[in-house]
């Protein structure tokens, strides 16, 4: 059976569990290391769903590596955006708008993932303000050790509707073309 190549980034502040997320998601890891290796640029690895083949490009939060941000986002068709759930959130607009709104991603191709390193923290977290359209659309996870199956199996309904909306994005640009 064929299957669906799509290319989709991961992206937020440093130390807020990029790496991590992308481990969980690619299956090479099911808990974090214990030393902090920061990403240097770009590591790409590969998420295998049923019909779908996600290559997830994990950036480092580095802002030094900016420079190589227009090469990273060729040709992707959704992003995560991942915070620590006990961290300030204010440079994750920013983030944002350089990985979606930019690119001219629609929320139903974004993902929020709040991060929860600690898992005695008393309340859930919710989104920052500007996020609700990601809640809406069922694009917001919390991920603690506890929910890392139930993260997969989100993410693999996010890249589905991820790839509706690429294909449907290119059949209009191809009817206009055609008129
Ligand atoms: N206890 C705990 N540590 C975590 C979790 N996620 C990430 N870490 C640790 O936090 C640090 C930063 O994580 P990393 O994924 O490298 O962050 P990145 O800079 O966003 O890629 C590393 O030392 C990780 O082992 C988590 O859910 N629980
Ligand atoms: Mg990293």
């Amino acid at each position: 059976m064929n299957t669906t190549r799509v290319k989709i980034t991961c992206v937020g502040p440093p130390r807020s569990g990029k790496s991590f997320i992308s481990n969980v998601l690619a299956e090479i890891c099911e808990a974090p290391s214990s030393r902090y290796r920061p990403t240097v640029g770009v590591r790409i690895v590969e998420v295998e769903r049923e019909k779908v083949t996600c290559e997830l490009w994990d950036v480092s939060g580095d802002q030094r590596y900016s420079s190589c941000w227009p090469a990273i986002q060729q040709g992707v068709s959704g992003a995560l955006f991942v915070y620590d759930a006990e961290v300030q959130t204010a440079d994750l607009e920013t983030w944002y708008h350089s990985f979606a709104t930019s690119l001219g991603l629609t929320p139903t191709q974004c993902m929020l993932v709040c991060n929860v390193k600690r898992p005695d923290m008393e309340r859930t977290p919710q989104p920052p303000g500007r996020f609700h359209a990601l809640k809406e659309c069922g694009n917001f996870c919390v991920v603690s050790g506890s929910t890392l199956a139930a993260f997969r199996e989100a993410f693999g309904a996010f890249l589905d509707k991820a790839v509706a909306s690429q294909e449907a994005k290119v059949r209009s640009e191809e009817e206009a073309l055609l008129k």
